[in-house]
């Protein structure tokens, strides 16, 4: 399937059809209005030509002609590096840093509550409880400023929309005070480039 607009097509995005990962990508590659065919694969049964491709056998995976990278954060940057414009990194080294260390954040402690956050054991509602919990806490961060720890769309967002779009489907409901959450998810999703970011799957992850 090729996905969207402005410019030709050389690049290949092996993706899942559900995953905070692949739709990250999708949606530094939205942002930028970057044209590529989009290969859905099912994670738990790779296609061949993926393991020839990439070590850990793992989505998401972007060749761009001879090039082919794999994590998240690595074919993120280099995005954001191959087409600059819009630029989603701010220039000033300390921006810089700061978002960066965002997203290890997000990385290493949101995202793993989230993926336990599934089904109903007491490991499950415990993740979901200590998500709720590590979201409230961070609301000051949600309500600085117009998109997270930046004034414009950054690599951060992308990183987290992703995140915020599944808190309804993986059964995390945010309390009243916790809006400034909400808001900067609506602000994001209302953006025609999240939109088309979604594969059909994720689309229904809400109404
Ligand atoms: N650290 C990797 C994690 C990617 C990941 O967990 N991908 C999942 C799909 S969401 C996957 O491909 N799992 C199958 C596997 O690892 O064999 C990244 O940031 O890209």
């Amino acid at each position: 399937m090729a996905l969207s607009t402005r410019s030709r097509t050389v690049l290949t995005l092996y993706s899942a059809r559900d995953s905070v990962h692949c739709h990250r990508v999708r949606l530094v590659l939205a942002a930028k209005g970057v044209s590529y065919d989009l290969v859905l694969v099912d994670p738990a049964k790779p296609p061949e030509d993926l393991s020839d491709l990439n070590p850990y056998n793992n989505v998401p995976t972007l060749v761009d002609r001879d090039l082919v990278l794999y994590e998240t954060g690595v074919i993120s940057e280099y995005l954001d590096e191959r087409y600059p414009h819009p630029p989603l990194m701010p220039i000033d080294p300390l921006s810089r840093a700061r978002l960066r260390l965002a997203m290890v954040r997000l990385e290493r402690d949101w995202l793993p509550l989230a993926e336990q956050s599934a089904g109903t054991s007491k490991t499950a509602e415990a993740s979901r409880k200590r998500l709720r919990e590590n979201l409230v806490s961070a609301l000051p961060l949600f309500k600085a400023s117009k998109f997270f720890l930046n004034p414009e769309m950054s690599l951060a967002d992308c990183a987290l929309a992703p995140l915020i779009w599944r808190l309804p489907s993986i059964g995390v409901a945010l309390p009243r005070e916790a809006h400034a959450i909400v808001d900067y998810g609506e602000r994001i999703f209302r953006n025609p480039g999240f939109t088309r970011s979604l594969t059909a799957e994720e689309k229904l992850l809400r109404d």
